[in-house]
């Protein structure tokens, strides 16, 4: 079974995606998500120029050969445009091989160790009362484990603070990269928000007591001692995870944060390779991998790193924005589903747009995702939809400190 053609198709219901759709000779498709927020179109590239004419003619049963031929093979690797396009190929690989065998991928790669995924949605709020009815509303839509963002006083625009979103009644800011040839501008104040945290979550917990699962996301803004001060500082309201609360790119900075705070830690969505895991595995900095099917190189080196983390005792915690697309989310469904050591998933809901142009057999029922049971990865692509909405650039904003200075994602 032979690779006949392979198609870059570039779509934006409600923000943009970037997906390979593979066809073999005998005319089974296979779909890839190779969307890289705010530089989508490096990756349709990287895909068209390059990769796509060394598929033509490859068998297509022989993922790992592939694999390694496309990573092994250029002399330069790793990096989010590279390893996005190979996930893309990895994946759509993957949903071929499922389709050929009528079998949804994760029977492929070891059958479920569970019923469905434990899922946590975002709430977030400008106020407390605001994000309290945001939570309450995620609690009622079924969700076991919430994500609180809120605004903090001295900082006027904030990163994962649904505002506008809440206003026009949606659930979710689809697009937070908002669109437009620039980014926008956002301000930081660390010392402002180390004070206000620890005030948020000691509300959130008293309205809400002491079995729901929290998390937080730091966005990569701290330093290490500030991250060991919130840490410390939010070990009495449990949290389930405090997320990138430093660059990952300063590894050993972790361990000054892992000798403060015994509060979990999660790290990994801009993480490209197992490379960049295994300081952070190897000595266990970390508790969850945050890593996501389509910036990391596909299905094939997810379960690896998941393997590799289980000797540590380190679980998943796969990313799962609404930048990922319906077929990203899929492939990490499917591998978390198999897995023995899942932790959760991170589900923040496509919007109506997204999922009218990609169709999903997945479910969320009782705040637990399932892939669903249809062949390979069980997303079909609506090609006819898909090409009404047209690429628009957008980006996601970025931070500067109140004198000019460019601050951390
Ligand atoms: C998360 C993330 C996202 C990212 C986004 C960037 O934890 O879900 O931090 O909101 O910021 O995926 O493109
Ligand atoms: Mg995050």
């Amino acid at each position: 079974m032979k690779i006949a053609a392979a198609e870059v198709i570039v779509t934006s219901p409600s923000r943009n995606f970037v997906t390979l759709k593979l066809t073999t000779d005998d005319g089974v498709t296979g779909l890839g998500d190779a969307t890289l927020n705010g530089r989508e179109l490096a990756v349709a590239t990287y895909l068209s120029e390059h990769v796509v004419p060394l598929l033509i003619e490859r068998d297509a049963h022989r993922i790992e050969d592939t694999w390694q031929y496309l990573y092994r093979g250029a002399y330069w690797r790793r990096g989010p445009v590279t390893m996005a396009a190979i996930a893309a190929v990895d994946m759509a690989l993957w949903d071929i091989k499922g389709k050929v065998a009528a079998l949804p991928l994760y029977q492929l790669i070891g059958g479920a160790s569970r019923a469905g995924l434990l899922a946590y949605g975002h709430a977030s709020g400008t106020t407390l009362e605001s994000l309290a009815e945001s939570v309450q509303a995620h609690l009622e839509r079924g969700y076991r484990a919430i994500r609180v963002q809120t605004a903090v006083p001295g900082i006027n625009a904030l990163y994962g603070v649904a505002a506008q979103a809440q206003a026009s009644g949606e659930r979710y800011d689809y697009e937070p990269a908002g669109r437009g040839a620039r980014p926008v501008e956002e301000d930081w104040d660390t010392r402002a928000y180390l004070r206000h945290v620890p005030k948020v979550f000691e509300h959130v917990r008293r309205q809400f007591g002491p079995e729901l699962p929290l998390l937080h996301d730091a966005h990569h803004r701290l330093r290490p001692i500030e991250a060991a001060r919130l840490g410390k500082e939010l070990e009495p309201y449990d949290l389930f995870w405090l997320e990138d609360c430093t660059p990952g790119e300063n590894q050993q900075g972790l361990r000054l944060v892992r000798q403060h705070t015994t509060t979990p830690l999660a790290i990994g969505e801009v993480f490209n390779t197992v490379y960049d895991f295994q300081t952070l595995i190897t000595e266990q900095l970390i508790d969850y991998v945050r890593a996501a099917a389509t910036h990391f190189g596909g299905v094939t080196p997810l379960r690896k790193v998941m393997d590799f983390a289980a000797t540590y005792q380190i679980r998943s915690g796969f990313h799962g924005p609404t930048d990922v697309s319906p077929v990203g989310l899929a492939a990490q469904l499917h591998v978390g589903l198999a897995i023995h050591n899942f932790g959760i998933q991170e589900y923040m809901e496509h919007s109506q747009a997204t999922n009218s142009v990609f169709r999903q057999s997945m479910s969320f029922e009782d705040g637990h995702l399932h892939p669903g049971d249809a062949p390979g990865l069980g997303v079909e692509l609506d090609e006819a939809a898909a090409a009404g909405h047209p690429y628009e650039p957008a980006y996601l904003p970025v931070s500067r400190l109140k004198d000019g200075t460019m601050h951390d994602w």
